[in-house]
């Protein structure tokens, strides 16, 4: 793209959606509530965005748009898990600060990118 050797230009390198819930807040267990959110993988964060589609027309606003949380993707791991979930094709993100994920897709091709490319990122980052 024109932009990808702007280093003040993040490149948008996946967005997407997935099944998530957070289980960890800082190390401290989280009940989970899984849902669908829009992710966007830009830079060295993974920004998580409500699933417009899940939001009726009448409560749409442009504002709704921000982002709902992201996560910095340097010193992250993932892991893939079938313990954590009764769901297939889940795996764990869990960051620095303790916080936990997981993200799911019914789509396994899907997922496996989703895997593959946050960890290429993060191998990335722990190079540099
Ligand atoms: C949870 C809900 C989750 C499930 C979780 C349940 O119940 O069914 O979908 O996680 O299982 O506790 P509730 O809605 O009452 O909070 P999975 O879908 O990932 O299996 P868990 O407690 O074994 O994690």
């Amino acid at each position: 793209s024109p932009d990808s050797n702007d280093s003040s230009t993040p490149e948008l390198e996946k967005a997407g959606l997935l099944n998530k819930t957070k289980i960890a807040e800082g190390g401290r267990k989280l009940r989970k509530n899984w849902n669908p959110s829009w992710v966007v993988l830009v830079g060295n964060s993974l920004v998580f965005f409500k699933d417009p589609k899940s939001q009726t027309p009448s409560s749409w606003k442009p504002g709704n748009s921000r982002p709902e949380s992201s996560v910095d993707l340097r010193g992250a791991v993932v892991q893939w898990t079938n313990d954590l979930s009764s769901k297939k094709n889940v795996f764990k993100l869990r960051t620095v600060t303790g916080n936990e994920f997981l993200l799911q897709s019914e789509t396994e091709s899907l997922i496996r990118e989703w895997f593959n490319t946050i960890h290429s990122v993060i191998d990335r980052l722990d190079r540099e």
